[in-house]
């Protein structure tokens, strides 16, 4: 299938997050997206006459990601790192490391007023101290967006399946929120621009280790984008306060919302039986474009998650997105396996083209 390469994703360039106090490496790096650069060429996702084999992105603008997002958390991010720079010089640092929030408006407090203070304004726009915002963040998930809507558009010129290499991952955004290494919610920008371009119904499958409150939060109260979900369960896992089984859609939405959610360390028969149950629900709802928040941190090797699917897993889990028999958009979201995340995500492809599971 076509690869729409977002190399943008450079720009952001994290490299460290705060862990038990101390500043750590950080887990979502530009490394991924070149582990998965190098997977893929070469090969027959990477056959484009275009950019290495990949498809250049379009620029859709901002409008696309406004449908989802809200103009003011827009604005704040596209103006963050410039106003985080530019505190830091007016205090004599010309030379900050990433911005993270430390302060967050709790239940009882005021959201209405947006604060001057920057850390103040971030607090309110974040859901994590685990997210760190650098120079190029959001370039890169600017272009992320576009790289999707990409894709999107080459199913709509016919294509059966696209694949959008792209990071930061998007699931875990809100509305007006960033976190948990996201900005702007890819899935959700493009299952809107679906809606939009004539689409009555769209699937979002979203089979990262973690739940994708995010995507789940924009379409909760909606019958036009179904939203299913496998993930560590959220007693013990990020993001912790959204992800249950009991969430199931409200209002006009009632049903359209299937958490699947599986404690840490879950067999992998388990997980394939998740996996049934959620094809299962998307194929009785009948959408015309099936999008799919392809996170690989279910691997065994991850170094933050609890699932254990290796290689062939990922291969079979292709094969199975295939038989729904929709046109289907592959979004990258997380893994952090770094050097195994290339392999695990040509298995997933390679299974939905039919192919042989390749040696790595
Ligand atoms: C898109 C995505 O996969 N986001 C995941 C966000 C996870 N944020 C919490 C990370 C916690 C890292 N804990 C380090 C444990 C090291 N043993
Ligand atoms: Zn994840």
């Amino acid at each position: 299938m076509k690869t729409v390469f977002n190399a943008a994703h450079a720009a952001h360039a994290p490299t460290h997050e705060i862990f038990r106090g101390r500043l750590v490496p950080a887990f979502e790096t530009p490394a991924r997206a070149e582990f998965l650069v190098a997977a893929l060429q070469g090969t027959t996702h990477a056959a484009a006459s275009t950019h290495d084999g990949f498809v250049v992105p379009r620029d859709f603008g901002v409008a696309p990601l406004a449908r989802v997002h809200a103009g003011a958390y827009l604005q704040f991010i596209q103006g963050a790192w410039d106003e985080w720079a530019a505190e830091a010089a007016s205090a004599g640092n010309t030379d900050p490391g990433a911005a993270f929030p430390a302060v967050w408006p709790a239940p009882g407090m005021r959201r209405d007023v947006v604060p001057a203070n920057f850390a103040a304004r971030m607090g309110l726009y974040s859901m994590d101290s685990g997210t760190p915002l650098t120079a190029g963040s959001w370039a890169a998930a600017y272009g992320g967006a576009q790289a999707t809507l990409t894709g999107l558009a080459l199913l709509r010129e016919g294509e059966r399946s696209a694949y959008v290499l792209t990071r930061p991952p998007g699931h875990h955004a809100g509305v007006d929120f960033f976190g948990g290494y996201c900005f702007v919610n890819n899935v959700a920008v493009a299952a809107q621009a679906a809606l939009d371009a004539g689409a009555a119904k769209v699937a979002i499958l979203d089979v990262d280790y973690h739940h994708g409150n995010g995507t789940q939060a924009i379409f909760y109260d909606r019958a036009d984008v179904f939203f299913a979900s496998i993930h560590g369960d959220p007693r013990t896992e990020y993001p912790f306060y959204l992800g249950h089984a009991d969430e199931r859609g409200a209002g006009a939405g009632l049903g359209c919302n299937l958490n699947l959610p599986l404690a840490a360390g879950s067999p992998v028969s388990d997980w394939f039986a998740a996996l049934d149950t959620a094809l299962a629900a998307l194929r009785a709802y009948g959408p015309e474009v099936l999008i799919v928040s392809l996170g690989v941190d279910t691997y065994a090797g991850d170094p933050i998650s609890h699932f254990g699917l290796l290689r062939q897993h990922f291969h079979e889990l292709g094969q199975r997105l295939a038989a729904v028999g929709r046109p289907t958009l592959l979004v990258q979201e997380g893994g952090y396996a770094t050097a195994n995340v290339g392999l695990n995500v040509r298995a997933v492809l390679d299974g939905f083209d039919g192919l042989a599971l390749a040696p790595d």
